[in-house]
């Protein structure tokens, strides 16, 4: 094509390429020629039988990794493969002169610069994902035909993806929030999406409510604030306002709403779902995921702290443990009801604001993922993934959950807007590894296609092929559920008691997870600057629990009202993190503080008993590299500068350090680790340095004083298992 520069004024310029030279069209040639030689081995291997036109990967790509099928060489080439021999400066007339608007090179490396983002998600928009694997160890075969679930030792490829719901894609990793868990198998029989959350419940229980819940937790339209957390009008007005969200307030402003890691988060499916057998017998499950590391939280003053100091915390703890071989690993359990079995428990499995609790219908533990290999690519992987709770295979199927049949609507048109085209299957994070094959074409980037003249099912011609399979034969057949009904808008009655649950959920609490629900919401409900909406959020709490409201409204200075809480349901001690998560320290990080003239037998000491526990030392200093040491030297990789103690999760002030005494940073990092109940050691003259920052304080639970560090180990390791030391006093109301 011939190129000239053009009078920006002359109307006969053709908008989609004369602007740009290398027109839509170009692109979408070398897309598609590209990408011939997936076409072309899914033609290959299945040339005449049904797995013709496939879009399998090439034999030896990376299932999920970006482009496989693209080839990097050495040279940089523009993306129709012609070398680039300047990549500094732009084609300009003379070189002072102005630049030419000839210059191809320049303007498709903007141009694609200029497209480079598309929609985040309206929801969920910042996450962090990883490969794995789930293996399957005990048989539901009685349930269902799944293979995924009845192939025991099957192992299945996985990509899960956890996020925040509210924030924006550059939001701080640990705002107060639910946690998205969404999991993509990868099975022999197609795709099985299992779209959860770390919280069991959801706020609303019809998904025609969903826009408005999300328009009043997102930044508030006007000015755009706040940013990634709840604690403001709009969505304490609506809340107050819908008391079918109770149950689920009480668990995003419990420990839940703010977890330690994602690797120490449970995982919810949230809905009833269907397993259903060879036979088309239906029985009702619920999906957990049970972290192998316990539940664990920070406390709200860190978690604050650290999206300013650290807003990838979470992405990068996962990052790092996967990276260092600390696979996290999750068992797949399942809560089973016979389909008969509905009117024995005393809530509507539809409702999805109501759990269904372990002591009434336990959970039985089937598999384990293991989550062994980040993405190479985070914008192809994490960001290109696109989950569907439609995507479902034989021996799987929906309930009448309102709220579901929404979601299974609302995933496949987002996709849409976020992909331009019906296509995104086609991406490699997405394709199934079993065989695809259909007689659907064309749109946007489509990149597979499949060879020629029949496309369309019956045929006879040749070349076309494709036939309908039957259940035995591993169709998807629907449960042929008897449905009949007045056509109407109005919910069951049996959908109506909103508190008994959010009252069951407070009750069963420890008393630190008590006290923590009551700050978050004196915090939360404190931002709300209508002083109806408090009152209506108040006469909320009156019907969950007699002390949060009294002592929410006390907080606001607001009369406490009364309400009519169910408090003879009892509690659930599995509800409680406190309850269910054993001591473990593996995995945890912490913060060796060093000093001049620190002893470096203390530090190789420390340093050796907790790398046995599995927990990783990060010697903090006052300044990088080789630090001075009475018996050598130690190499500090983060200082008082660069860290904050709230990326540790507990700290060690190693024996020679009394000079940080009159180091404020070094006292303020001990301080607020104490504030935030973490476990603290010391050894020798470095036990000088609790002293300063907490006085009398220093003996309390947690903190570990010993002469040498050997000798502080065992019990320094054991505070470090228990992660939090509620028990500390004086520290009430700082988290
Ligand atoms: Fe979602 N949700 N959701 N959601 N959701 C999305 O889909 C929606 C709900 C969940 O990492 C969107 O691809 C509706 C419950 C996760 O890519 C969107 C309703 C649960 C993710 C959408 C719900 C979830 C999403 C936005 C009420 C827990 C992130 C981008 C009926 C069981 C998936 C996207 C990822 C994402 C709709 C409620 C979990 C708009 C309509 C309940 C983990 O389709």
């Amino acid at each position: 094509m011939t190129e000239s520069v053009r009078n920006p004024q002359d109307s006969q310029q053709p908008s989609d390429e004369g602007a740009s030279g290398l027109s839509r069209r170009h692109f979408m040639a070398a897309a598609g020629a590209g990408a011939g030689a997936i076409a072309l081995a899914g033609a290959v291997a299945g040339a005449g039988d049904a797995e013709a036109a496939t879009t399998r990967l090439e034999p030896g790509a990376v299932p999920g990794a970006p482009g496989p099928q693209v080839k990097h060489g050495a040279a940089l080439t523009s993306n129709l493969g012609v070398r680039i021999s300047d990549d500094q400066n732009t084609l300009r007339a003379g070189t002072r002169g102005p630049s030419l608007l000839e210059d191809p090179f320049f303007r498709e490396k903007m141009m694609h610069f200029d497209h480079e983002r598309i929609p985040e998600r309206v929801v969920h928009a910042r996450g962090a994902g990883a490969h794995g694997v789930f293996e399957l160890h005990t048989s539901l075969a009685q349930y269902t035909s799944a293979k995924v679930l009845t192939q025991v030792g099957a192992r299945t490829e996985v990509f899960v993806r956890f996020s925040t719901v509210n924030g924006s894609r550059g939001s701080a990793d640990t705002a107060r929030d639910a946690r998205g868990f969404a999991t993509k198998f990868y099975t022999s029989e197609g795709i099985w999406d299992l779209v959860g959350n770390n919280i069991p419940v959801f706020f609303i229980q019809d998904a025609i409510k969903f826009p408005d819940l999300v328009h009043s937790f997102k930044p508030e339209p006007h000015i755009e604030v706040p940013q990634a957390s709840t604690a403001h009008d709009t969505f304490y007005d609506f809340i107050s306002l819908t008391p079918e969200s109770a149950h689920m307030l009480m668990w995003v402003t419990s420990d839940r709403g703010i977890p330690r890691s994602f690797r120490m988060m449970e995982g919810f499916g949230i809905h009833t779902f269907r397993l259903v057998d060879a036979s088309g017998r239906s029985t009702l499950v619920k999906f957990h995921w049970k972290p192998r590391l316990g539940v664990r939280s920070l406390v709200w003053d860190e978690a604050q702290k650290l999206g300013g100091v650290d807003p990838d915390f979470h992405r990068r703890d996962l990052a790092e443990a996967i990276d260092a071989g600390n696979f996290p690993k999750w068992d797949l359990g399942v809560q089973l009801l016979a389909e008969n079995d509905v009117d024995k428990v005393t809530f509507d499995v539809l409702d999805a604001t109501k759990l269904w609790p372990e002591e009434v219908v336990p959970v039985q533990l089937v598999g384990t993922m293991t989550l062994n290999r980040n993405p190479q690519n985070y914008f192809a992987e994490t960001e290109q993934v696109a989950f569907c709770t439609s995507h479902v295979v034989p021996g799987i199927d929906f309930s009448d959950d309102p709220l579901l049949q929404g979601r299974n609507f609302s995933y496949f048109d987002t996709q849409l807007n976020r992909f331009n085209g019906p296509n995104w299957t086609q991406l490699p994070v997405n394709q199934p590894r079993s065989p695809v094959n259909n007689f659907q074409q064309d749109g946007f980037m489509r990149y597979a296609n499949r060879p020629g003249r029949v496309n369309y099912e019956p045929n006879s011609l040749p070349g076309g092929t494709g036939h309908e399979s039957s259940a035995a034969a591993g169709g998807y057949v629907s449960y042929a559920e008897p449905v009949s009904g007045t056509k109407i808008r109005a919910r069951s009655s049996t959908f109506a008691d909103h508190f008994s649950q959010a009252t069951l959920f407070f009750q069963s609490m420890t008393e630190p997870e008590k006290q923590h629900i009551i700050q978050a919401l004196q915090f939360e409900l404190g931002h709300v600057t209508v002083k109806a909406v408090q009152e209506r959020m108040l006469g909320l709490l009156a019907n969950i629990d007699d002390r949060l409201v009294r002592e929410v409204a006390g907080y606001l200075g607001l009369p406490v009202p009364s309400g009519s809480p169910n408090t003879r349901i009892g509690t659930a001690p599995s509800l409680s993190q406190e309850r269910i998560s054993k001591p473990d320290a593996a995995t945890r990080k912490v913060g060796v503080l060093v000093a001049e003239g620190v002893s470096a037998t203390d530090v190789a000491a420390i340093s050796a008993a907790l790398r046995r526990a599995r927990v990783t030392p990060v010697v903090v200093g006052p300044r990088l590299g080789p630090i001075p040491a009475s018996g050598g030297s130690v190499t500090a990789t983060m200082t008082y500068l660069t860290s904050k103690s709230v990326q540790f999760d507990a700290l060690f002030v190693a024996g020679g350090t009394a000079s940080l005494t009159s180091n404020g940073a070094a006292v303020h990092f001990v301080e607020e680790a104490f504030m935030h109940y973490k476990a603290i050691g010391a050894s020798g003259d470095g036990s000088a340095v609790p002293r300063a920052a907490l006085g009398s304080l220093s003996r309390e639970p947690g903190v570990v004083v010993a002469a040498t560090a050997q000798a502080a180990a065992p019990s320094f390791v054991a505070a470090v298992a228990a992660h939090r030391h509620w028990s500390r006093t004086g520290v009430s109301r700082i988290s």
